[in-house]
Order: C-alpha cells, then structure tokens, then sequence
C-alpha cells in the first residue's frame, strides 16, 4: 500500500478514536460499495469481451455453474475494467528493502492498533485459537499485515467487483491468464454458494478478498464460518476472517506454541553456513546464539540459516512455523514481518541487531515524523503511514524545491533536520 491514498486518520490522533472512526466509515463505506459497483460495470460496451464471457460459461458450467448464477454475476458486465488491466501492469520503480518493507509493517501504529483490537476481540481471537491452535498474536499480525486490522477496506477505491476483475485479467492479462480464470470459475462457486451477496463481493484488483485478503480458491479451502450465522463471512466477519486465517495455518500443519523463528548472533565466518538447515543443537554447537544470551528451546528442531538483508545484514534460524507463514504468502518478507509483529504483540523482545541501512537513511519512526512534518508544512496532503510512496517524494521535491535544494525527492536525515528548523 502507497501513501496519499490513506486513512483520513492521522498519527497523533487518539486510537480509540480511531476505532470509532473506523466503525463510523466502515458503514458509510459498505453504502458507498454499493453504488461504485454498480457504477463501475455500467462503462463502454465491448464485443470482443462479451463473446469472451459468454464462451467461458462453457468452462464454468463444467464445474458446476448454473447459467443463472452466471448471468447474475455478470449482469450489467459490459466491459473489462481499464483500470484493473493499469494495476495489472504496474511494475514498481524500485525493489523494496527488508527495513523499508518492515518499517511500514511493524511499527508503533500497527503494535498499538493490534493491542487496541486485541481488546475489542479478545474474546473471539481466544475462542479462534482453542479451536485452531494459532496463538491471537499471530492472527492479529496477519490482519494488520494484510489490511491494517481492516482499515484498507475502507479505501473504496481499492475495492473492486471480483467477478469483474477476474473476468478483465482472464481476458486481458496474458501473465496472468490462468490464475484469473482458475480463481474465476472459484468466485462463481462462491456466488453460487450465497456465503456472500454481490454487492459484498469485493477485492483487490487481483482478487484477494476481505479483511484476512482470501483469494477465491483459498477462500473455498479453509473459509470458516466461526459465527454460526451460517455464512462464511470474512468481508464483514471479523469471527468469520480470523477463524479462515487460522484455519489456513492449522491445516498446513502450525505447531502451536512454537516459535517462527529466532534472530541469532553468528560466529566468525557463520554466514558460509547461509540456507543450511541444521537442528538448534548443531547451530548451537556452530557458535550461533540468541541476543541476550536466551536459550533455543527444542533443541533436536531443525532451522535454516537465513540472511534476509544478505551477508551485510543480521541473521535468522528460521523454524517450521515460518515456512508455514509463507503458506499464507510466498514471501520471507512477508513471514518475517508477521514473526517480528506478533512478536511485539505477545510482548516479546524487540530485535536487536541493526539492518544495513544506507548511511543518512531514515528510521520507522522518522519516516513518520517526515510526513508529518510536510503535512504540516503544506506540501503534502497523504495519509502519515510511514510508507513513502510517490505522493511523499512529490512532497518532499516542493520543500526541496521551496528551499533551494537540489530536489532529488530522497528521505534522508538531511532533509528531515531541514524540515524541523
Ligand atoms: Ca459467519
């Protein structure tokens, strides 16, 4: 996620009144869905695509469509969505550090946020963890990580009909033909089913769905319904969207209790070992040891020595809950950002070795602060979510600009000590 297409919430603002915020607009968003759906299937007519959805029945009545579950999903569907096809083919500017990926993830806010709906659903995340076996703190990193605790949802403008993106990406998307029409034909037996009514049907441009971001085929795989209401909710659910989170983990095996991983301190010449797996024991034996001098628990368990950042950067034991994590999304970044914040969350020490950050580069909490400061200043009108997307570097180039520096757009100390003389 980017920023300037934020929360209306800023940093400073008392959480709680975020969390009525957040009910306030969740209902005045699920109005609003309502009518951007029905706006955004009612553009040009297209032919060609019109055939190309009336020949896929053919390959959706083979898995079971009705034709009338079909044609209500498709009704008023004229033409592919332009804009899903422009997010399609964004290729990002510049590959994302590990310490930039996890400072927009596992920050002040997210801890904070996960502690305050720890509260509110504490009784719902204890009753999903007995049934499951996946510890609250984990599930509550997996909802800040896929949509801020829900708060993503709320940008409409990300939300998308899936039937109609799908449909876009399976007629336009040669990269991603068959995932579309595979997860396609997943989203009609989900409106066949009733779990969810179409206006509710919404997603990411890539069809990852609801506050737990399900796609279609998983979503039918593990979807739960933990609130006996007999729909298996997870867009508005949040019982429904966690149980289906958990039930992902447990059924690829999450061992309860158990550690995703440790951070270690590495001896001499230790990163030759990087990407072996070996048990704690033998590491132990190695010369590698935790921070602080906190013993490996399970001694005869097997890890892999990862180096996220490379040989520059601190190294990991990774154990099996983390390959488990990547069931969810296959990414160490991803599993590792869960780790570390369920980690705060479950009250956990903090790592401690530094990433091998550029000299001048900015922490977490500065990149908050820089925000701030050019909101602040006028020259930049985002959402302070830490993440320094195009809107914050546009920003940054008009201070530069005002000031007479060279407006290179870059976060740096430099820039941030001229923004709070
Ligand atoms: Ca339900």
């Amino acid at each position: 996620m980017g920023d300037g297409d934020c929360l209306v919430w800023g940093w400073r603002e008392g959480v709680v009144n975020r969390l009525r915020k957040w009910a306030r607009s969740l209902l005045c968003c699920l109005c609003l869905l309502g009518f951007a759906v029905s706006v955004s299937a009612a553009p040009v007519s297209d032919r060609l695509f019109q055939e190309w959805l009336e020949s896929f029945y053919g390959v959706a009545a083979e898995q079971g469509i009705k034709r009338a579950t079909y044609d209500r999903a498709f009704a008023g569907v004229t033409a592919p969505d332009a804009e899903i096809l422009k997010k399609a083919a964004y290729q990002p500017e510049f590959t994302t550090e590990i310490w930039d990926y996890l400072d927009a993830r596992v920050n002040p806010r997210s801890v904070d946020d996960g502690r305050i709906m720890a509260g509110v659903y504490g009784k719902t995340l204890q009753e999903v963890e007995a049934r499951f076996g996946v510890e609250t703190s984990v599930l509550l990193a997996i909802w800040s990580m896929e949509t801020s605790y829900g708060a993503a949802l709320l940008r409409s403008h990300r939300l998308h009909y899936v039937p109609l993106a799908l449909a876009t990406l399976a007629y336009g998307d040669k990269r991603r033909q068959k995932f579309a029409r595979t997860q396609l034909v997943a989203t009609l037996e989900i409106v066949q089913s009733g779990d969810v009514t179409l206006d509710q049907l919404t997603g990411s441009w890539a069809g990852a769905m609801g506050h737990t971001q399900f796609i279609p085929t998983s979503y039918l795989a593990y979807g739960v319904d933990m609130d006996g209401d007999g729909r298996r909710d997870i867009w508005n659910s949040i019982p429904d969207a966690l149980a289906t989170a958990a039930n992902l983990l447990h059924k690829n095996k999450w061992r309860t209790g158990k550690p995703w991983g440790y951070e270690v301190l590495m001896p001499q010449g230790g990163k030759r070992f990087k990407g072996e797996t070996k048990t704690l024991a033998q590491w132990q034996k190695l010369g590698f040891s935790r921070p602080g001098g906190a013993d490996f628990s399970g001694s005869e368990e097997k890890a892999e020595l990862k180096m996220i950042a490379g040989d520059k950067g601190p190294g990991f034991l990774m154990l099996r809950n983390f390959f488990i994590l990547k069931r969810y999304n296959n990414s160490d970044f991803y599993a590792l950002a869960v780790g570390l914040l369920s980690d705060r969350l479950a009250g956990k020490k903090r790592m401690v070795q530094p990433w091998p950050r550029p000299a001048g580069s900015l922490s977490a909490e500065e990149k908050f602060e820089l925000q701030e400061l050019l909101k602040a200043k006028g020259f930049y009108s985002g959402g302070v979510d830490g993440r320094l997307g195009s809107n914050t570097k546009k920003g940054i180039v008009k201070f530069q600009t005002q000031q007479g520096i060279k407006p290179d757009g870059r976060p740096t100390q430099e820039l941030i000590q001229a923004l709070r003389r």
